[in-house]
């Protein structure tokens, strides 16, 4: 485990308090999408986590370099037959219910829980078939240790069924642009109003 336990610690109390999905709370002024690159991560952030992933265009990043602009974040699989499809229909929702001039400060990102068929080249397809713009838009995956890691964080359980699809958990996760978790949509084609209104005033600051 290489994210430092304090901030896994952190999560994890949280989630069990079921505090994060109520939790909106304006961010403190360290925390505002106008952040630059200099600013030191807090023992919350997400991005402290030092796993390696790979985008769809087949580059290694990390998640550190999401970092700038507030993110709706969901954890996926491109050959899932139901819900996944509609958890990016929801993340889509939620972009288009933000007014234009704020929409482009958002970032959304899907990670995939199925490295073995999501290849870059996968997740090439999956953004085309759903026309994901890549300058906001991030598609990961990585290996089963780190996305393990990264779901415990988010709170998102999954398990691979014998016919290779995933039973898994429908979390969209709003972090601030220092990646810290602000809130969680849990559920599919839930009213999207909460986490909207969260984001604007997130993309204000
Ligand atoms: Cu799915």
């Amino acid at each position: 485990m290489k994210t430092p336990l304090r901030l896994a610690g952190i999560v994890l109390m949280l989630l069990a308090a079921g505090s994060l999905a109520a939790n909106d709370k304006p961010a403190p002024s360290c925390c505002s999408a106008a952040l630059t690159a200099g600013t030191p991560l807090s023992d919350k952030s997400l991005y402290q986590v030092e796993s390696h992933w790979t985008n769809d265009a087949g580059k290694v990043v990390t998640l550190g370099e999401l970092k700038g602009r507030p993110q709706i974040v969901a954890m996926f699989f491109t050959s899932c037959q139901y819900a996944c499809p509609a958890l990016v229909h929801d993340l889509m929702r939620i972009e288009a219910a933000l007014p234009e001039n704020l929409r482009t400060n958002l970032g959304c990102t899907l990670i995939s829980f199925d490295p073995k068929r999501d290849t870059p080249a996968a997740l090439t397809n999956f953004r085309q078939s759903r026309n994901l713009p890549d300058d906001r838009w991030t598609l990961l995956s990585g290996n089963p240790d780190d996305i393990l890691e990264l779901a415990a964080l988010l709170g998102v359980r999954y398990q691979e069924d014998a016919t290779g699809q995933f039973n898994h958990s429908n979390i969209i996760t709003v972090l601030d642009a220092n990646g810290e978790i602000v809130h969680q949509q849990i559920g599919l084609n839930q009213d999207i109003a909460e986490t909207v209104r969260i984001l604007q005033k997130l993309l204000t600051q």
